[in-house]
């Protein structure tokens, strides 16, 4: 029986790694199998690519069009190695970024030609598109604070981005959701942790497959 998938979108420090980790907690103790997993990243080889793409030195000046590349190349091995034979087992797969983020980052954000963008991530994922993706929308200036805070002030390459760069990002990602709202469900990440706990277990409980 085929499983779920479930990818977490939004902006710097809007919540999702602290969301997906108890949606996990919650999910297991209901009985059911669950692959965490993130974007880039999520295997071997991904993981090496968020390194480039995010720590070492070599990435430094990294045209946007390298850099739209290494990400859909890290997806592309990752919903073949990682996410379609979870959800081809009957998991279910939670994961931290997927195709969107793309779509906003470089696409939006980083203005590529998004429909360059849009054939490039269609080629990366192939069919593995997720069930839900749930957006948690902040205010940048909130997430960067809390970013901040987190890393004692420390920014990967990324991070240091200008404020209009995440605005940006902030409008993409609406946008992309109004365009798409029977898989998107949108939360606002400026509640307690509980509150926006408690809309996610709502939209994710009605998809769950029978527990085993
Ligand atoms: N990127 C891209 O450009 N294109 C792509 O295709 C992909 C990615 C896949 C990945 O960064 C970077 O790559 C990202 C997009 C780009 N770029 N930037 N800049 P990452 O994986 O290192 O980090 P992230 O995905 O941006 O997540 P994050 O910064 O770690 O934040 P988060 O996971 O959303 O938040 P968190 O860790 O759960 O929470 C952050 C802090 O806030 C933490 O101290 C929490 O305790 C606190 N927190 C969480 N929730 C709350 C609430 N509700 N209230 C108060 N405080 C809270």
């Amino acid at each position: 029986m085929a499983g779920l998938f479930i990818s977490f979108e939004g902006g710097e420090g809007c919540g999702k790694s602290t969301q997906i980790r108890t949606l996990n907690e919650s999910l297991q103790a209901a009985g059911h199998k669950v692959v965490q997993t993130r974007e880039p990243g999520g295997t071997p080889l991904g993981e090496a690519i968020r390194n480039l793409l995010q720590h070492d030195e070599v990435g430094e000046g990294m045209s946007p069009e390298a850099e739209l590349l290494l990400f859909t190349a890290s997806r592309a091995q990752h919903a073949r190695a990682l996410i379609q034979p979870a959800i081809d087992a009957g998991q279910i797969v939670l994961c931290d970024r997927y195709l969107d983020s793309t779509s906003v980052y470089q696409g939006v954000a980083r203005q590529i030609d998004p429909v360059s963008v849009d054939t490039i991530n269609q080629f990366a994922i192939g069919q593995t598109l997720p069930d839900l993706t749930i957006l948690i929308d902040l205010d940048p200036t909130v997430g960067m604070e809390r970013v901040k805070a987190r890393s004692g002030g420390k920014l990967d390459r990324m991070e240091q981005e200008a404020i209009e760069f995440f605005e940006a990002v902030r409008a993409g990602y609406l946008k992309a959701a109004a365009a798409d709202p029977q898989r998107f469900l949108v939360v606002n990440g400026d509640q307690s942790i509980e509150a926006i706990q408690a809309e996610i277990w709502e939209a994710v409980e009605i998809l769950l497959p029978t527990a085993h």
